[in-house]
C-alpha cells in the first residue's frame, strides 16, 4: 500500500490546502493529512480543532486520514510506513526552504521521497495567515476557505473581541 503524508500547520485549512489534498489523494492508496504540533507556535486553533476542521473538509475522500504529530516529520513518516511526503508549492520562496528540508529529510530517512505539488493558479496567493488577517477584520473569506472553517474563524474572532 502506497502511503503519503501531507504535513502542515493547517491553522486553519484553506481551499489551497484542500486542493492539494484532493489532487494527491488520487495518486496514493492512503493520504494522511498530518497537523504538526509545534510548541513554539501560538496557533489560532488547537490541535484538535484543526483536525476536526480538516476531517469535515475531507469527509468525501475515503482514502484520506487526519492525524497530528510532534517532533520530526521523518520519524512520523517512518512510524506510518509512508513512502512520500507531499509539499505544496506557491512561490519561489516556498521552494528554497522546502528544497533544504527535502534534502535533510532524505538524509535522515531515505525511504520517503518529498514530492512537490504546484498550487492551482486560483489558490496561488492563499495562506492561512492571510485568511486569518482578512477574517479578523471582518473581510470576506468565503472564496478562500470551506464554509465550516469560515464559521469557526468568525466564532473565534467574536470570542476574542
Ligand atoms: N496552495 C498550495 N499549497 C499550499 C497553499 C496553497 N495556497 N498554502 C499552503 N500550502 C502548502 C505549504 O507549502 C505546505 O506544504 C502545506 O501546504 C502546509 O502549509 P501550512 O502553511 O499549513 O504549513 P506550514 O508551512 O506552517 O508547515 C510547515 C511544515 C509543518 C510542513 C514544515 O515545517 C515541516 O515539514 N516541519 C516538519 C518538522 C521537521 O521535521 N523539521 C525538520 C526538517 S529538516
Amino acid at each position: 500500500m502506497k502511503i503519503a503524508i501531507y504535513p502542515g500547520s493547517f491553522d486553519p485549512l484553506t481551499l489551497g490546502h484542500l486542493d492539494i489534498v484532493e489532487r494527491s489523494s488520487k495518486i496514493f492508496d492512503k493520504l494522511i493529512v498530518a497537523v504538526m504540533v509545534n510548541p513554539h507556535k501560538n496557533p489560532l486553533f488547537t490541535e484538535e480543532e484543526r483536525k476536526d476542521l480538516i476531517r469535515e473538509a475531507v469527509k468525501h475522500l475515503p482514502n484520506v486520514e487526519v492525524d497530528s504529530f510532534p517532533g520530526l516529520l521523518v520519524n512520523y513518516a517512518q512510524r506510518k510506513g509512508a513512502s512520500a511526503i507531499i509539499k505544496g508549492l506557491r512561490f519561489v520562496s516556498d521552494f528554497e526552504s522546502e528544497l533544504q528540508m527535502a534534502a535533510l529529510n532524505r538524509q535522515m530517512y531515505e525511504e520517503a521521497e518529498t514530492l512537490f505539488m504546484p498550487t492551482s493558479q486560483k489558490h496561488s496567493y492563499l495562506s492561512s495567515s492571510i485568511v486569518k488577517e482578512i477574517a479578523r477584520h471582518g473581510g470576506p473569506v468565503s472564496d478562500l476557505v470551506p464554509s465550516h472553517v469560515e464559521t469557526a474563524m468568525r466564532a473565534k474572532f467574536e470570542l476574542m473581541n
